[in-house]
């Protein structure tokens, strides 16, 4: 269902008055507080305690139904806010960031970037995740099933997924959630699984990632992806946005050795990658551009991972009408050219098509766009199918 389509249904809902709930004039969240939380200025705060645990588990290692592969953001389809069972687990997986370059990375969910999650500020997330990494996961099988990432994963796999293993403690660190990192971002073994809760106190486009050290390191080797938290009442261009799409920037830091690409730590500490790239591959947005219309307002949720360097990201022929820095509303600006992110900043960024043809997007820090952090939109004329 198209966006549009979906708000015009929601409203259609509204007005026939079937909205769930009414929502609590203190809350954010329309979800009942557990034993031990509590409120201030609508948010929860004071979540149970994480579970570590071990368990007999070797089937899909993502399950979600808001969990999309990149540049694809799954749409929520509900009003209000609901509860996400959510599993992203943690293993080895070999994978191609430039032709003929791949990498034995650290992934969740087998791609890198991760997996991306959508959910609306007061939602709450049940996250559990096993360390796999001493186990050959396999995620170019679709029919694993578990979440839409992986049908996604299988019609787009420039990466080239392969099992691999790679025994490593790991941890995971959701930028989404306000809690205390020395219980919930605690580091497992492999075969331990640890769950624990979050709820999305904050709209806005955020990183995770693993915490474990040395966190430059796990993060280069791949383990990082977005989360998008709608604001509960929606951008202000919503019924008028005809695309959407994420896209998570990188860098990279591969040396060569005989035959095999391998993490260059020095490198990582000069700040000297190897790679710089949109959603994981150098070609990703090239041999799959993203596509509309001229006249087409198109929306980017932008989420720069990092590990180290910022991005200035640009659109070849376009001005942002609108950004949202760290994708939050309240933080609104207009006539953008150009948008400068630091390490695990976000926006969420608008513009309109002028007219058919090719839109390059770049890291306008040039240095970056030659080691691969381009891309391009296609524009086909305004009255095309
Ligand atoms: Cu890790």
């Amino acid at each position: 269902m198209s966006k549009k389509t979906f708000m015009q249904l929601s409203a259609f809902a509204l007005a026939l008055g079937l909205t769930a709930c009414a929502q609590s004039p203190t809350l954010n969240s329309t979800l009942p507080m557990k034993d031990g939380e509590f409120s201030i200025d609508g948010m929860i705060f004071g979540l149970a305690e994480a579970e570590v645990f071990r368990e007999q588990y070797d089937s899909a290692p993502v399950i979600g139904d808001t969990m999309s592969a990149l540049p694809h953001l799954a749409p929520l389809e509900y009003t209000g806010n609901r509860v996400h069972e959510v599993r992203l687990d943690t293993f080895a997986q070999k994978v191609e960031v430039a032709p003929g370059v791949n990498f034995n990375a650290w992934t969740y969910g087998g791609s890198v970037p991760g997996p991306t999650l959508h959910v609306r500020e007061g939602d709450r997330v049940v996250f559990t995740m096993k360390n796999r990494s001493d186990e050959p996961v396999v995620v170019t099988d679709p029919l694993r099933g578990g979440a839409p990432y992986f049908q996604q994963l299988a019609a787009n796999p420039y990466q080239k997924h392969q099992p691999a293993v790679s025994p490593m403690p790991h941890s995971m660190d959701f930028h989404s959630g306000t809690v205390a990192a020395d219980d919930k971002w605690r580091t497992i073994a492999p075969g331990e699984t640890i769950r624990f809760e979050w709820v999305a106190n904050y709209p806005g486009v955020y990183m995770y990632h693993c915490g474990t050290p040395s966190v430059l390191m796990h993060t280069a080797m791949g383990q990082y992806g977005a989360v998008v938290v709608s604001p509960k009442g929606g951008y202000p261009t919503d019924h008028l946005v005809d695309h959407e799409y994420v896209i998570v920037q990188s860098e990279f830091y591969l040396e060569k050795v005989g035959d095999e690409y391998i993490y260059d730590h020095q490198a990582a500490m000069n700040r000297n990658p190897s790679h710089v790239t949109f959603n994981g591959h150098v070609s990703a947005l090239i041999d799959e551009p993203l596509r509309a219309k001229a006249g087409d307002r198109v929306r980017l949720y932008f989420l720069n991972a990092g590990p180290s360097d910022t991005s200035s990201f640009h659109v070849i022929g376009g001005i942002f009408d609108r950004v949202w820095y760290e994708g939050n509303v309240e933080n609104e600006w207009r006539g953008m050219q150009t948008v400068l992110l630091g390490a695990s900043n976000s926006a969420v960024m608008e513009f309109i098509v002028p007219e058919s043809g090719v839109y390059k997007l770049v890291d306008h820090e040039f240095a970056d766009a030659e080691r691969g952090a381009a891309g391009a939109l296609i524009a086909t004329p305004k009255d095309s199918n």
